[in-house]
């Protein structure tokens, strides 16, 4: 065997291994989700006929063509009984594009589709795109929202930095064929984190949006918006109102935005959503719930203090550190819910959970006092419940404790 060919063995071997690899749970939880011991999806995953020439002529080292660099914030959906992640892939040039990647089971096995997905663009080209929500909208369409960055027009001639974010949209009936509608307008300069609802609301298109002054800062905007439009081929948001807001010392106190398309219960809607603050290592992102109101899908009813799931371990280490970010989730018809979320900007984890569990999670975890003192009297109502309900059985280091 030549160079070339005892290259392409190895490739083909260690993907494989990859692809097939068994993902099982880490045996201890929070009870609240069940976190997998391998990432579901990386830059190793896309196919090695997309990065390789495969013609020993043109290519007698076998040597990368196209890198890729990371595979993460998908969006998600079950689909002809698969569970489809449709990642932000982005290459060694830095530009970021859709491919789709499926598993039978959700957990492992995810493997790419042969090519990855063409986005047809508006008359104005987008620089690059990232950040998919899919929603299976009642109208019928499966929509895709997502970050159209384009280079900011009044940016001075020295800066190649100064970005526009808006948010893309296209639509589907076989996540193949993509037919792209207008970008929307917001009264806001920039738009990211936009998530389509998957129900009319009073006849109309309902977004949550994120407003921001800045493509990174959010300034005096932020928070989870939200807005209606009454068309979604003209997508036009007059106003916003701010369903969740910043807030100080709290995990997203910088800056916030919506996760995946919410998920409905007989209680009400399920949100998952991103929190940022800012540390003197750098920004730091983690995950949050709360739940909106079934009837009045502005309204937040419950909402659990502090993060859900932060980055852990190796999540923690990546293009940019410290960060986990959810777009994609799927609720499947057991009840069990694959929340797919990525790490440091790099590649995608799954985690499990039903709908009891983050219903339960999302009503019964007490809420945000704002102040350590209420953080403490939180710890004593725990503490003095378990000393009531658990008599002589509760114990200190080995020794029972009694209800005063
Ligand atoms: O780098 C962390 C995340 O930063 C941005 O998110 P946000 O708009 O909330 O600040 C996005 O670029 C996102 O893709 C990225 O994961």
């Amino acid at each position: 065997m030549n160079e070339f060919e005892q290259r392409l063995e190895k490739l083909e071997i260690l993907q494989q291994e990859l692809i097939v690899r068994k993902n099982n749970k880490i045996e201890w939880s929070n009870g609240i989700y069940d976190r997998y011991k391998y990432p579901v999806l990386t830059a190793a995953h896309t196919p090695i006929f997309w990065r390789y020439d495969l013609n020993p002529r043109t290519n007698p080292y076998l040597m990368e063509r196209f890198g890729i660099n990371a595979a993460f914030n998908a969006g998600a959906i079950k689909w002809n009984n698969k569970y489809i992640l449709m990642a932000r892939v982005e290459g060694a040039d830095r530009k970021s594009f859709f491919a789709i990647a499926e598993s039978p089971n959700g957990i492992d096995n995810f493997t790419f589709w042969e090519y990855p997905v063409r986005m047809p663009e508006t008359g104005d080209p987008d620089v690059n795109i990232y950040d998919i929500r899919l929603t299976e909208h009642e109208d019928g369409w499966i929509y895709g929202l997502f970050c159209t960055e384009r280079k900011d027009p009044s940016a001075p001639p020295y800066d190649q930095s100064k970005a526009v974010a808006e948010c893309g949209i296209a639509r589907t009936k076989d996540l193949v064929n993509w037919e792209r509608l207008p970008d929307l307008k917001t009264p806001s300069p920039q738009q990211r984190n936009v998530v389509l609802h998957p129900e009319f609301f009073n006849g109309k298109y309902a977004f949550y949006t994120r407003p921001q002054d800045g493509f990174i800062d959010a300034g005096t905007g932020g928070g989870i918006g939200f807005g209606l439009s009454d068309s979604i081929e003209n997508p036009v948001i007059d106003s916003e109102v701010i369903v969740d807001n910043k807030a100080y010392h709290t995990v997203y106190e910088a800056k916030n935005g919506a996760g995946p398309a919410p998920i409905k219960t007989d209680y009400g809607w399920l949100h998952l959503a991103h929190g940022v603050r800012n540390t003197a290592a750098g920004l730091r992102y983690v995950l949050y719930m709360f739940m909106t109101d079934l009837h009045d899908i502005t309204k937040v009813i419950y909402k659990p203090a502090g993060y859900f799931l932060a980055p852990e371990g190796e999540e923690r280490v990546g293009d940019v550190s410290n960060v986990v970010f959810c777009n994609g989730w799927i609720a499947d018809n057991d009840g069990t819910i694959y929340i797919y979320y990525a790490s440091s900007d790099t590649r995608m984890h799954v985690a499990t959970s039903t709908i009891e569990k983050l219903v339960d999670y999302v009503m019964n975890t007490p809420a945000d006092g704002f102040r350590s003192s209420s953080s403490v009297r939180t710890i004593y109502s725990i503490i003095d419940n378990n000393k009531i309900f658990n008599k002589n059985k509760f114990t200190l280091q080995g020794q029972a404790i009694t209800a005063k």
